[in-house]
This record gives structure tokens, sequence and C-alpha cells, in this order.
């Protein structure tokens, strides 16, 4: 199995209970299985326009799953939540990203792994540390504390919302 790092986000229809269902929906993918969620953090929105603010969080998938494959799956859960594609960063029910695939790094037309923003996005880093740690080393050998130390936590704020509900949680499950 390879840990795959997701990065959920929504800022639309309850975006907390959108996050709950998305995990909902990846803990019961095929041949994988969560073994770390982080808290909820709540930021001002990049992007366009007045959105509401953001709710996002990051887990960690451990899968069999290949990576086209795993992207399919998780545009699947996010138009099952009414996810509307229209504006670039435009506001969302939910987006779900890879963000880290084991250690591979991968360049085609509809995956680029590492996700391209991960490195200045402190919405992703930030939870992300929460559940790794800072040496997790990205495939370029950087470690995610060097990643941290150049990304200001900014208007970022850990809410100490949890996604995982009792019947969810498994026994290794944070
Ligand atoms: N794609 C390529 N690589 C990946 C990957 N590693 N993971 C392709 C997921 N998808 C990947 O994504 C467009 C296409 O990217 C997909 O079809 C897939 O083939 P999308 O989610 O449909 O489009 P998008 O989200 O509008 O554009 P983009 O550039 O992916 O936006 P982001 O980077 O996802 O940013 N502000 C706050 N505070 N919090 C947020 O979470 N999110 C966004 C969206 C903007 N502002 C935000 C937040
Ligand atoms: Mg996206």
């Amino acid at each position: 199995m390879m840990p795959a790092y997701i990065g959920l986000g929504s800022n639309l229809q309850e975006p907390i209970q959108q996050l709950r269902d998305a995990l909902e929906a990846i803990a019961a993918l095929p041949a994988s299985r969560v073994t770390q969620v982080s808290c909820a953090y709540r930021s001002k929105a990049v992007g366009p326009g007045d959105q509401p603010d953001y709710l996002n969080a990051v887990i960690c998938l451990q899968t069999d799953l290949e990576p086209a494959t795993l992207l399919e799956s998780l545009q699947r859960i996010e138009l099952a939540q009414g996810r509307v594609r229209t504006i670039r960063w435009g506001p969302r029910t939910l987006d779900l990203d890879i963000l880290l695939y084991g250690n591979e790094r991968l360049a085609t037309p509809t995956l680029t792994i590492p996700h391209p923003a991960l490195a200045r996005r402190n919405f992703v880093l930030y939870p992300l540390l929460e559940i790794s740690g800072p040496n997790l080393l990205l495939p370029d050998g950087t470690d995610l504390g060097t990643l941290i130390a150049r990304c200001p936590q900014g208007d970022l704020v850990k809410t100490g919302l949890r996604l995982t509900r009792d019947a969810l949680v498994p026994g290794d499950l944070n």
C-alpha cells in the first residue's frame, strides 16, 4: 500500500458536513484505508470575488489504487456532493486534491503529483504537519518543516472541529 495524502476543502453548504461526508466516502473506497485525519482549519478564500471562508483538512489514505484511479474516485465523490465546476478557484461544495502519493512524481495532462500548489498553501501545509510531523519528505528531498518555515500561518485558524464520527473510527484513526 502507498500512503496518499489528500487535501479536502469546502466553502459552501455547511463546509464541516461536506468534509465529514467526504471522509466517509473516501473511507469506503476499495483497497484503501484512512489512517490519519487532521482537524478542520478555517481561512479566507484564495481566489476571485467575495467568497465564504473555507474549511480545509488533510487525511492520509493507505491505498492500492493507482494515482489515476484514485483521482477518478475522488472526482466521483466531488460530483456526488454537488460540486459544479464553474470558474477556476471559485467557491465549491467540495474540492479533493491528491497532495502526495508516496514518493512519486507525476505530470500528466490530468494529474500532477505532488500537487503544484502544495508548497505555497498554508491551508494544506499546516493540516499536513498536524498528521505527518515536520520530517515528512517530499519527492525532491525537501522536508515539510522547511516548507512550513517558508509559509506563514497568516489568517489560518485550527478550529478543533473533528471530521471523524465515532461510528467511522477504526482503532488506528486519530
Ligand atoms: N489535477 C491535476 N493534479 C491534481 C491533483 N494532484 N489532485 C487536475 C487533484 N486534481 C488534480 O481541478 C482541475 C483539474 O486539476 C482536475 O480536473 C484534475 O484533472 P479542479 O478541482 O476541477 O479545479 P479548481 O479546483 O478550480 O482548480 P485548481 O487549480 O485545482 O484549484 P485548487 O488548487 O484546487 O484551489 N482557498 C482556501 N482558503 N482554501 C481552499 O481550499 N481552494 C481553491 C481551489 C481556491 N482557494 C482556496 C481553496
Ligand atoms: Mg482541485
